[in-house]
């Protein structure tokens, strides 16, 4: 298979991370992109030997950051072939009357603007080329409610539809789009959800086999090694430990 240049958000952690991993080989041209830069510059030298790999520290809410960061790309980076739209995060738990609107504003700077933003950016380079494959992660929160997940859930059932509706933009050229929504996976997603609380964050996992992020860097190797002219959508995954609930019923006292 030819070498591939592929642009990861959220790499200093996670999915990204293993992403990073998953793809560091055969010659593969890494594009690492995150805030924090100490674990990028560490996934770099350790995948130095299997991959080129340019590091960028990015926060994906800004607009003019994300411009210039794939604007400013190293010609040997400049084609890229995957963008895999990964950074984000859910702040909090708390029902909405209760919520502290700067947890969801950030969350949507992220999760829906941020993945917009790379998006819009990458998007004409693969466009003109007629190759590419944009890899949203979107999760099961998106597809499905649960108390709590307010905005998270609405942040990516946006990234579900704005998947879908970039494949009819698409239409008529060979640049793909899939979506993938994971359920339950231990990162650290939960420890950025309550905010350093690592008890907390423990107990989301404790007592279950969750997804890992390995688990999800397998299924965007999958959906990304598919032959050209096949375009997984949607891939929905989840531990075997967890599944629905059955409908919430309030019932009065009497
Ligand atoms: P982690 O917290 O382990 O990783 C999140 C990554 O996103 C980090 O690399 C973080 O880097 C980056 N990130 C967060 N905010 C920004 C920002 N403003 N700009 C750039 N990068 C940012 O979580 P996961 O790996 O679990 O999550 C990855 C994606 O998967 C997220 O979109 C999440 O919503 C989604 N997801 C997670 C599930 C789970 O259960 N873990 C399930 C379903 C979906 P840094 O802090 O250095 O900027
Ligand atoms: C992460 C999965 O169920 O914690 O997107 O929202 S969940």
């Amino acid at each position: 298979m030819r070498e591939k240049t592929i642009f990861i958000t959220g790499a200093s952690a996670g999915f990204g991370a293993a992403c990073a991993r998953m793809f560091a080989a055969g010659g593969n041209r890494l594009i690492l992109t995150a805030r924090r830069v100490d674990p990028l510059l560490k996934l770099q030298e350790e995948l130095a030997a299997d991959a080129e790999v340019h590091i960028i520290p990015l926060d994906v809410r800004d607009r003019e950051a994300v411009q210039g960061a794939v604007e400013g790309l190293p010609e040997r980076f400049r084609d890229i072939d995957i963008l895999i739209n990964n950074a984000g995060l859910a702040l909090g738990l708390e029902p909405a009357h209760q919520v502290d609107l700067d947890d969801w504003d950030t969350m949507v700077d992220t999760n829906i603007k941020g993945l917009m933003y790379c998006t819009r950016f990458v998007l004409p380079g693969m466009v003109s080329r007629n190759r590419g494959h944009i890899v949203n992660i979107s999760s099961t929160a998106g597809a499905w409610p649960y108390p709590g997940g307010n905005v998270y859930g609405g942040t990516k059932a946006f990234v579900t539809q704005f998947s879908r509706n970039l494949r009819c933009d698409l239409l008529g050229t060979r640049v793909r789009v899939s979506c993938i929504q994971p359920g339950m996976a231990e990162t650290e997603f939960s420890s950025v959800r309550f905010k350093g609380d690592g008890e907390k964050a423990a107990g989301v996992y404790q007592g279950t086999e969750p997804l890992t992020a390995e688990d999800i860097a397998e299924t965007v190797r999958w959906v990304t090694s598919q032959p050209p002219h096949v375009n997984v959508n949607t891939l929905e995954l989840m531990s075997i430990d967890q599944s629905w609930g059955p409908f919430a019923i309030h019932r009065e006292q009497k």
